[in-house]
């Protein structure tokens, strides 16, 4: 899978290359592509933003400066993803279909966010032809500066769910019981007893069928506690 970002601030992007997403980047299987948006300024002092046409508070990102950006990237086949706080919410379903993907450019904004013809232009017939999708998406409800964390917040998920990335595939399954419903049931590991808590004895028990009843009881508790 290809990946590229486009940012004025590129330098959010170092976390790329640490942990699960640097071995994965180091063994081939993404590539990862970040690019300066103030590089395609070309006025005296590299201006990407303007006023808001109708007035109010802020600035809103140039359609023109982005537009060259991203007409270098994108090719066929590609998905544009907009991160905005008005997207539709990123969950474990879109993480999935879009680990499925082969190449996708997260455009992170900031500001007021970019002028929307951007969103409007890479979404006409022109580029659905050519199998070019346009998502809005927002990782949660709550404003943070830009989409440059967002970006990072989805890549994570999504390549982690590459084949090859993740070093052992029982965690990968055994999620995906938990995609129609459950979360996760609470983890334990030794010593047995730890500041006077001991670990429910049925995980002792060594019987497993015991175990996974009392897993998914525990899980069902646990979403409901958080509710
Ligand atoms: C941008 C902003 C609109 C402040 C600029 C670009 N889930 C999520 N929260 N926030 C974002 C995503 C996000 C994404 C891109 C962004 C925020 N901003 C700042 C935009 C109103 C106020």
């Amino acid at each position: 899978m290809k990946i590229d970002a486009v940012s004025i601030f590129p330098d959010y992007f170092a976390p790329l290359q640490l942990s699960l997403l640097g071995k994965a980047s180091d063994a081939g299987i993404v590539d990862f592509h970040i690019h300066d948006l103030r590089a395609f300024a070309s006025d005296n002092h590299h201006a990407v933003d303007d006023t808001p046409y109708g007035g109010g508070a802020g600035m809103v990102m140039l359609p023109e400066i982005w537009g060259l950006a991203l007409d270098r990237l994108m090719v066929d086949e590609t998905d544009l993803i907009i991160l905005t706080p008005a997207g539709k919410r990123f969950d474990q379903l879109m993480a999935a279909r879009l680990s499925s993907a082969s190449h996708l450019v997260f455009a992170c904004g900031r500001y007021e966010g970019i002028d929307d013809r951007v969103r409007q232009h890479y979404s006409s017939d022109q580029y659905s032809k050519r199998n070019i999708r346009v998502h809005e998406v927002s990782i949660g409800d709550y404003v943070l500066g830009g989409g440059e964390v967002a970006s990072l917040v989805m890549i994570e998920a999504i390549t982690r769910l590459l084949p090859g990335v993740l070093g052992n595939p029982e965690s990968l399954s055994e999620e995906s019981h938990n995609e129609d419903g459950y979360l996760e049931y609470p983890n334990f590991t030794k010593p047995s007893t730890w500041r006077d808590i001991s670990v429910p004895e049925i995980l002792l028990s060594g019987n497993h069928g015991e175990i996974a009843k009392w897993r998914a009881e525990a899980a069902k508790q646990r979403a409901a506690d958080n509710l």
